[in-house]
């Protein structure tokens, strides 16, 4: 077929809370083309860099095609059936609460709405949590505790229109990218100003007026000093105060706060609360660095105290703003996917709350307290009270803190269900039964952005193998269980349309949430719902929440906390003297099952590191390249080191992204104990405690290869080429031949080797070829190697020649690592139009190159090199 005869189909980017509007176009040939929608109101038509390659991840070869129970193909019937059974068994012999689901911000409002009512309305235990409990816990308390419900009072507009923008532990260049343009457009036409609050130096600073590298866990003492000048300098708004209670005893608790503990000089802090408290119109945006904390939820508090006090909330350019991290993070919150809220922001502690929900859906039971959390999910599972475990969307193995406990857990749970679009995973290597699931581009639903914004998702190409929908395959679980018409969905409209009725019911409790003007929707009209942004109740309600008060407590009022500030629960010392920061690159999403396919998205950082400042490093015998031991009571790493001030003395940083698919050594979460916030029971992932040593490795090696290899050795970290894949490697003992070794990591027994050697040295260059096409290349030295790494990339299927020699002909240039994803140019490309070509901007550089002028999340790096080379970019 003709692809370009193919409609283009509107949906949402799968990845961030941005919710970016895409438009699909099928090939006819199972990939598809992606372009931003001109039309959404969260992109107008702008993506990032992994929006642009959502194209690249819709290959099927890793995927999981057919249902498996023990490890053995399955049929539907079979599989589901065993699964009905097991739950059911379970439940009869040892109660409700014996089971769980562990499920995930990235569902469809549909999946969730079908799990939620499934566990908590039939199976009658609470005990369905999400990974949003990773991610979005801390607000949610906070924001209940504030204003009665979870409500997210500002718009996107807000950015737009705002005079300041504070980012605190939110690196939106790399996390919110085509939010980031939109802040850096609206600083370029009204001359907004950003501050940044993080312990590190990220690429969210590059454009800053001010950062604040404030000592981790600190953020409270900031913002209680922050409300002890606004009451000082009686700054706060009166008529506004009328709306809140807790004024005083907040500020009291402010006061007595020390702002010391936040390693800032007096300076800096007077410097932003000047800023702060004169410009009206600001922006507090906040996000994991706030989040992730064992005071996670008293950081919200203390941010929205402040917002509270001056009345600079629910009005244009000004307000507090958690903006959300999956695609549906906000959605599943709506829908009551966390084990201690009902459906539309409901209370499960609440009587009447209770009795509404089930009553609308006529359900047999609902749970009167909540259930675990997902750490406490986790440890009942190891300590054997939940013997039935489901797990969906999700990837707890690598994700949650103390990941190789959770990984044992699981592995020894009675039955493990997992539903996955692909088998590949820590996870999925646990199940008992694997599901499969379809995917973004095969799935029909809806998702909520950071805006609160409702999108539609679209399916554009066809369920591979037997893959089904995870509202299907949860709904027909439901029915094998014995509740055929309450789980009696033909379509994800059915689904949509009972939840939209489901909020006028629950608006009877005069609550936020309401999208009952959907209720009446039917087939079609869903299927051409454009995006709309809630609450649509039947009556226009404003766009925005809490301009005039109208807060969700009995009284009608808002809250504000007495809080103080508390230091992370680790405490480093000698023998752990570093503090670990967690966090994620520009082009990778979380645990790589999706962006780790595209060979664009895997240049750009291609190997699992640790930042670490330079006078650290030289303390510690660390050279650029090295690889580091991290360890810790909780687990160990390895991972390569990389120098750089961007971190404060006494800090190092690593990336969350790496697997035991790509790099088992290099699971960040082994390092992570479990610590929770206690309102919010949110961990805290970006607080543990460490030491660093230099791996003492005999050998260190670069492979090349068409196919994937996962060897049996100390080190390895894989990522995507063009032309197969690249693994870095090192080993403690020396190996006796290498190239056997080659061979079989390679799994190439009938290869031909071609050998260049230099044993008194230590150094093997190995060609493996097959009909003299090069299917593998393995290169070993003493010393971390040093090889054009991109170049060597690109000669899988060549003859072994040209790889022995390591570097590229003088005819072929290098480009080097790959700065702009989108277009694929390299440093060296860059670095080449700075020096021979003269240009001294990131837009003569865009104009020449390309670079930087599709998603823009490269341009900070882009001002870099121009700042290094002595061009200082001017502020855009
Ligand atoms: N490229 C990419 N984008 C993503 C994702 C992805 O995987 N990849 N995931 C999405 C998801 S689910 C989420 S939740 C968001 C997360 O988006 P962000 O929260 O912006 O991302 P993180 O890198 O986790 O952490 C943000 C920053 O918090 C800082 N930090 C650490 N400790 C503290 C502290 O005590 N105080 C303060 N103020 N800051 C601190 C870290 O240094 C880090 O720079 O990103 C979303 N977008
Ligand atoms: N140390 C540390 N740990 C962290 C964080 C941190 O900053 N630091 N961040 C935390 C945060 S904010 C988050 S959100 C979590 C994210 O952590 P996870 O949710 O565990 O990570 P993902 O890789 O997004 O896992 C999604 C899984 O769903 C599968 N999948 C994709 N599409 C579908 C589908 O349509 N249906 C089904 N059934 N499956 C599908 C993917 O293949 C993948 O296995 O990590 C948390 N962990
Ligand atoms: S900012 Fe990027 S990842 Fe996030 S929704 Fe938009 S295109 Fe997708
Ligand atoms: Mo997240």
């Amino acid at each position: 077929m003709d692809g370009s005869s193919l409609p283009e189909v509107r949906s949402t980017c799968a990845y961030c809370g941005v919710g970016c509007g895409v438009l699909l176009r099928a090939d006819g040939a199972g990939g598809l083309t992606v372009r931003g929608d001109p039309d959404h109101p969260a992109n107008f038509g702008r993506l990032c860099s992994k929006g642009s390659a959502l194209g690249e991840v819709t290959g099927l070869s890793h995927r999981l095609m057919a249902p498996h129970v023990a490890g053995q193909v399955s049929s539907w019937d079979a599989a589901l059936q065993h699964v009905a059974d097991r739950f059911s068994d379970t439940i009869a012999k040892h109660g409700p609460d014996s089971v769980a689901f562990y499920v995930s911000g990235q569902l469809l409002t549909e999946d969730y709405y079908v799990a939620n009512k499934l566990m908590k309305g039939f199976i009658g235990s609470a005990n369905i949590d999400t990974n949003s409990r990773l991610c979005m816990a801390s607000t949610v308390a906070g924001h209940k505790r504030a204003f009665g419900t979870d409500t997210v009072p500002g718009t996107y507009e807000d950015l737009d229109q705002a005079d300041l923008v504070v980012l605190v532990g939110s690196n939106m260049a790399w996390c919110h990218p085509v939010l980031y343009q939109r802040v850096l457009e609206a600083r370029k036409t009204r001359g907004t100003r950003i501050v940044v609050i993080d312990p590190r130096r990220t690429a969210s600073c590059d454009q800053a007026d001010m950062h604040l590298a404030l000592e981790p866990g600190s953020d409270v003492a900031l913002f209680n000093r922050l409300l002890a000048r606004l009451a000082q300098d009686g700054q706060t708004d009166a008529g506004y105060l009328t709306h809140t209670v807790g004024f005083d005893d907040a500020v009291k608790a402010a006061q007595a706060d020390d702002p010391a503990v936040t390693g800032l000089s007096p300076q800096e802090i007077e410097d932003f609360c000047n800023l702060w408290i004169g410009t009206e119109r600001v922006v507090t945006v906040f996000s994991q660095g706030v989040n992730q904390s064992s005071s996670g939820s008293d950081k919200v508090n203390a941010i929205l105290n402040c917002h509270l006090a001056t009345g600079r909330i629910g009005r244009p350019g000004m307000g507090p703003f958690s903006v959300t991290g999956q695609p549906n993070a906000m959605g599943g919150r709506e829908v009551g996917g966390l084990a201690n809220m009902l459906a539309c922001h409901l209370d499960i502690e609440n009587a009447m709350h209770r009795q509404a929900v089930q009553q609308f859906w006529n359900a047999p039971t609902i749970p009167d307290k909540p259930g675990l959390k997902a750490v406490d999910m986790f440890r009942a599972v190891e300590e054997g009270q939940i013997k039935a475990l489901w797990i969906i969307h999700t990837n707890p193995a690598v994700t949650m803190p103390d990941a190789d406990r959770v990984s044992k857990a699981i592995k020894a749970c009675p039955f493990t269900v997992v539903s996955d679009i692909t088998a590949q995973t820590d996870t999925a290597r646990l199940a008992d039964v694997l599901l499969p699931a379809t995917g973004w581009a095969e799935k029909d639903g809806t998702v909520t952005n950071s805006d609160r914004w409702i999108s539609r998702q679209r399916a554009v190409l066809a369920a591979p193998g037997q893959a089904r929908p995870d509202w299907d395959i949860l709904a027909e679980v439901g029915r094998r269980m014995g509740w055929q018409s309450a789980f009696d969905y033909q379509d994800p409209a059915e689904i949509f349309t009972e939840y939209a009725a489901l909020s006028s019911v629950a608006n009877r409790f005069e609550k936020d949430f309401d999208i009952s003007g959907l209720a009446g929707l039917d087939a079609s009209s869903y299927a051409d719902l454009a995006p709309v942004r809630w609450p649509v109740g039947k009556t226009r309600k404003p766009e925005r929440f809490f301009r005039d008060g109208g807060f969700f407590h009995p009284d009608g009022k808002a809250r504000l906390l007495p809080v103080t500030h508390r230091p992370p629960a680790a405490r480093t010392e000698p023998k752990f003297p570093f503090r670990l920061n967690t966090g994620r690159v520009r082009d990778q999403w979380h645990t790589m099952t999706r962006s780790g396919l595209s060979p664009r998205l895997s240049a750009h950082l291609a190997e699992p590191f640790l930042e670490i400042h330079p006078e650290d490093a030289r303390r510690h015998g660390l050279a650029a390249a090295d690889l580091a031991e991290v360890r810790n009571p909780t687990g160990t790493a390895i991972l390569r080191v990389r120098i750089t001030d961007a971190v404060a003395p006494g800090q190092v940083f690593a990336p969350i992204h790496w697997t035991g698919e790509t790099a088992p050594s290099a699971r960040i979460d082994a390092l992570v104990p479990s610590v929770t916030d206690p309102v919010s029971g949110q961990p805290e992932s970006k607080a543990s405690v460490v030491s660093v040593s230099r791996m003492k490795a005999a050998w260190y090696g670069f492979a090349i290869s068409q196919d994937p290899i996962a060897p049996n050795v100390d080190y390895w970290a894989a990522s995507r080429t063009d032309k197969g894949f690249r693994t870095e490697l090192a080993g403690y003992s020396q190996v006796q031949d290498w190239e056997e070794t080659a061979r079989s990591w390679f799994g190439l027994a009938e290869s031909a080797a071609t050998v260049v050697a230099d044993p008194a040295r230590g150094t093997y260059r190995i060609a493996l070829t097959v009909e003299n096409r090069l299917k593998a290349a393995l290169f070993v030295s003493r010393e971390p190697v040093a090889l054009m790494r991109d170049y060597l990339s690109t000669t899988i299927g060549n003859g072994p020649e040209q790889v022995l020699v390591g570097r590229a002909p003088a005819d072929v240039e290098d480009a080097g690592p790959t700065l702009c994803a989108c277009f694929g140019v390299g440093v060296k490309t860059i670095l080449k139009a700075i020096e021979a070509d003269q240009l001294d901007s990131v837009e003569a550089i865009g104009d020449a190159l390309g670079a930087g002028t599709n998603c823009g999340s490269c341009r900070p790096e882009i001002a870099d090199l121009l700042a290094v080379h002595g061009k200082v970019e001017t502020p855009a």
